[in-house]
């Protein structure tokens, strides 16, 4: 990652992994001037006695003997293990307005906070604060609430169960469910949608079923990037002969070659391994109508041959398939062509995989949860595998693949704005108060409420709310409103920048690093994408002596906040971190035996109803769900308004540089792209229509319907185009450069997630006169 690099675009022929995977992790050691004996930190990750890896939520095999290489979680651990400091003697030198003109990239690039911070709004600085005074302040704002629903508490989904579960219970105690997380603006619609047909919000498969499997469908997921780990499965898959469609409007080299970093073979011969054995590019937000044309072919095949269904599971375990059959026949053939934006010789050809292979597994991304038909699609595939019995099977089911390392944990413990009063119920049995039942506010809601001048306090347990959110004018806006903002973090980010009247820094310890309590060395517990629980121990001195853990800033500030309000030991449950596995245990059945079981290597796999076929739905089947397209969409009344000038659907995406909002270096090697992030993908017949070239910078203009979001101009400017594989009528750039062209109301139906993947636009040459937006 050599950083400052000339911006240029060139071709990357190469595969995904190989050498450049591992030239990418020695750069970024160098960086972080982490010792190349400190890949002895690397070599801890995922591993049984090691740390929990804080890339992504993929899982791990867990094998003693061998480590898993992965070039973004190195980069991920890199990051947080750096030897980069951003001391107080840093915030003397600069003021909060001259760090706001920095970079994503160099805000992250100044390393490890090392000290709490409060601003100060005389010299516009952060200067340095103790922990009491922090802690004591924060409480001083929260007890003036005339109603504790004017605090707001984001999480982020790196929290650890055990930070989590105390989190959920301290704001209890303090009276309001406003739990925004960043699953609202990633898989809720994932949750919503599975909840409702399958009665579980997780997926059902394990690692073991993707080495059964004989078909692997990949929606909307770039795992090259995302999921690194992921590729060593399907790679395992590929060869073994199963098969592997990807939709996806973009080439993505990882769904096409990867070369392991740790077969020798591939490495000295350049060689790899396939991925995809087909990839199909449907227009952004054509999966609803893709699926939907599979489901339709696969009831022709069962019409016209029989024995396709599988009529005893259906009959058995299932409701709602007549009326989807209704729909379906509602549904003509051209529409879904054209919706998708593929062939019906291609939609066959997808449903003929499906129709072929014994053992499915549905993966799903960001790209099907940020549309505004998200849970239909999803839904979607569901349908599509409940027709042959594919969930509750061996080597078959569901798999939405989760971002943040611990993101599903999060809301197994409890972090739900909107919580199941089940949930509730055993808070109040075992710790005898009354918790609000109230829904609280996702991060739309978080945000609108801000804005409306409604929140007092946001607290912030990790993330990048600033960043990571749709409308960023609107965000920053309500961010400035409120009396207090607090963050707890590892790094300086955005966040700590656009913040309330007053605001607090607070550092915390990361996954890598050993977390010493009274009890001794204390170990965290994740949950993964599959519903693996295992426990995390980290292995590197603390970044600064003055780091508190996450359990341990939630248990103060629980106790400081709430007094002779609560009945919970805070103080003694942070001593030793079993003890708050005790407590875990006593609100989740699941967890029954926690302590013992997360001692044994690799932890145990929670339990899935639906993958034992038990539907826990009001019926106690599972359902299909059927509706018809959703039409008009935003992006047809858009095209419908704007005939003059062509409408594009824009998608933001990540870089493989970054994760989320922190970003770590210019380059998106697998995209070709290199030193720059103000950029545009575009298809080269979508250029020639415009008659723009490859290099010329534009505008993007958003233009959504009138009626919702009227006196609204959102527009980034200055984006080079880059000719690529892309679908026509589509077009790619990163976030979170392009949010300011999300709005509020634009959201998942029935989720409430930001549509970031479809956001109609139009492209217009750059004027370099015209005002940033
Ligand atoms: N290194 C790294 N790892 C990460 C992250 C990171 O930022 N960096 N983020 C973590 C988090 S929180 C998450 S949620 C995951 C995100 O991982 P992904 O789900 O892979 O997220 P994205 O990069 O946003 O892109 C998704 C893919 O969807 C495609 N896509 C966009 N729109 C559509 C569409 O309408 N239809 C179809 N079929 N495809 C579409 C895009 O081309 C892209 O390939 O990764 C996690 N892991
Ligand atoms: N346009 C657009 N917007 C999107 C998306 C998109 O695809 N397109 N994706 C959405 C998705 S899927 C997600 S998940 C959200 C992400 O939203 P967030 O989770 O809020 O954002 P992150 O960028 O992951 O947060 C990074 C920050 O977390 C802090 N951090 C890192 N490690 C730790 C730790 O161990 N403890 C604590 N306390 N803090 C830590 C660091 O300060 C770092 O700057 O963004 C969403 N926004
Ligand atoms: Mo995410």
């Amino acid at each position: 990652m050599s950083r400052e690099e000339e911006a240029r675009i060139t071709l990357y022929d190469g595969p995904a992994g190989g050498w450049g995977a591992l030239n990418s992790v020695k750069d970024a050691l160098l960086h972080h001037q982490i010792p190349l004996k400190g890949a002895k930190t690397l070599l801890h990750a995922n591993q049984p006695d090691g740390f929990d890896c804080p890339g992504c939520a993929w899982p791990d095999r867990n094998h003693h003997s061998t480590f898993e290489f992965c070039e973004n979680g190195a980069k991920a651990v890199a990051a947080e293990a750096t030897a980069r400091r951003a001391t107080p003697e840093f915030f003397a030198r600069h003021t909060v307005a001259q760090l706001a003109a920095r970079s994503d990239h160099w805000l992250e690039e100044q390393g490890r906070l090392t000290h709490p911070m409060r601003y100060d709004a005389a010299s516009d600085r952060y200067v340095p604060i103790e922990w009491d005074a922090a802690f004591a302040l924060v409480v001083q704002h929260l007890n003036a609430l005339p109603d504790p629903n004017q605090a707001i508490f984001y999480t982020s989904g790196r929290t650890s169960n055990e930070a989590a579960f105390l989190y959920q219970l301290f704001v209890r105690q303090f009276g309001t469910n406003n739990f925004p997380d960043c699953s609202n603006m990633c898989h809720e619609p994932s949750g919503t949608a599975m909840r409702g047909q399958i009665g579980v919000g997780k997926g059902t498969v394990t690692l073991q079923d993707f080495e059964r499997a004989d078909a692997i469908f990949i929606f909307g997921q770039n795992p090259g990037t995302n999921h690194p780990r992921m590729l060593g499965e399907l790679r395992a898959a590929h060869r073994r002969g199963a098969r592997i469609v990807s939709f996806n409007p973009l080439r993505e080299r990882g769904l096409e070659r990867f070369a392991d970093p740790q077969d020798k073979r591939e490495m000295a011969t350049l060689g790899s391994t396939p991925i995809s054995t087909h990839y199909f590019q449907p227009r952004v937000g054509g999966d609803l109508a893709a699926v939907t044309a599979m489901t339709k072919h696969v009831l022709e095949a069962h019409d016209a041959r029989g024995g396709v269904l599988d009529e005893a599971f259906i009959t058995q375990h299932t409701l709602g398939l007549d009326a989807l059959r209704q729909q379906l026949a509602d549904t003509p053939w051209a529409l879904l062509k054209e919706e998708s934006g593929l062939t019906e010789a291609q939609l066959r050809a997808a449903g003929d995989v499906y129709l072929g292979a014994e053992r499915v597994i549905a993966c799903w991304g960001m790209g099907i949860t940020q549309h505004q038909h998200a849970v239909a699609t999803i839904e979607a595939i569901l349908n599509l595998l409940l027709l042959r019995g594919h969930i509750g099977r061996e080597g078959a089911g569901p798999c939405p693949v989760r971002g943040h390392s611990n993101v599903q944990g999060d809301r197994t413990m409890g972090i739900w704005e909107a919580p199941p009063p089940a949930l509730l119920d055993r808070l109040q049995q075992v710790y005898g108060f009354a918790p609000p039942r109230a829904h609280g506010v996702d991060t739309v809601g978080a945000i609108r409420q801000m804005a409306e001048g409604r929140c007092q306090v946001f607290f912030a347990l990790g993330g990048n709310f600033a960043a990571a959110t749709p409308d960023t004018h609107e965000t920053w806006h309500g961010l400035r409103q409120c009396g207090l903002t607090v963050h707890v973090t590892t790094k300086l980010n955005r966040s700590h920048l656009v913040h309330g009247r007053e605001a607090l820094i607070l550092p915390c310890l990361g996954r890598t690093e050993v977390d010493r309590q009274a009890g001794g060395p204390q170990g965290v517990t994740v949950e993964d994408s599959m519903s693996m629980v295992h426990i995390s121990t980290g292995m590197n001195p603390p970044a600064s002596a003055h780091l508190l853990s996450e359990p341990a800033i939630v248990a103060r500030l629980a106790a400081a906040t709430l007094g002779a309000r609560s009945a919970v030991p805070w103080a003694w449950l942070v001593e030793d971190y079993a003890r708050i596995r005790d407590e875990i245990e006593k609100v989740f059945p699941d967890f029954h035996d926690f302590n013992a079981r997360v001692a044994v290597p690799g932890g145990f796999r929670l339990r899935n109803t639906a993958s034992e076929r038990v539907w826990a739905t009001p019926s106690g089947r599972a359902r299909f769900a059927s509706h018809a397209l959703p039409l008009p969409t935003a992006i047809h009344a858009a095209r419908a308004r704007e005939a003059a000038q062509q409408v594009f659907t824009l998608l933001s995406t990540r870089s493989h540089d970054q994760y989320n909002t922190t970003i770590y270096g210019l380059n998106d090697r697998y995209r070709g792209v290199r030193g720059q992030r103000d950029v545009v993908f575009i298809h080269p017949e979508d250029l020639r229509a415009l008659g723009l070239r490859a290099g010329e910078r534009v505008d993007l203009h958003a233009v959504w319907p009138q009626e919702q979001d009227a006196g609204h101009e959102r527009c980034v400017r200055g984006f080079t185009l880059v000719a690529f594989d892309i679908a026509r009528g589509s077009l790619a750039a990163y976030y979170p450069e392009v949010n300011p062209l999300v709005p509020l109301w634009s959201v998942a139906e029935g989720a409430g997630t930001p549509t970031s993947k479809s956001i109609p636009v139009v492209l217009v040459p750059h004027r370099p006169d015209a005002p940033a937006a």
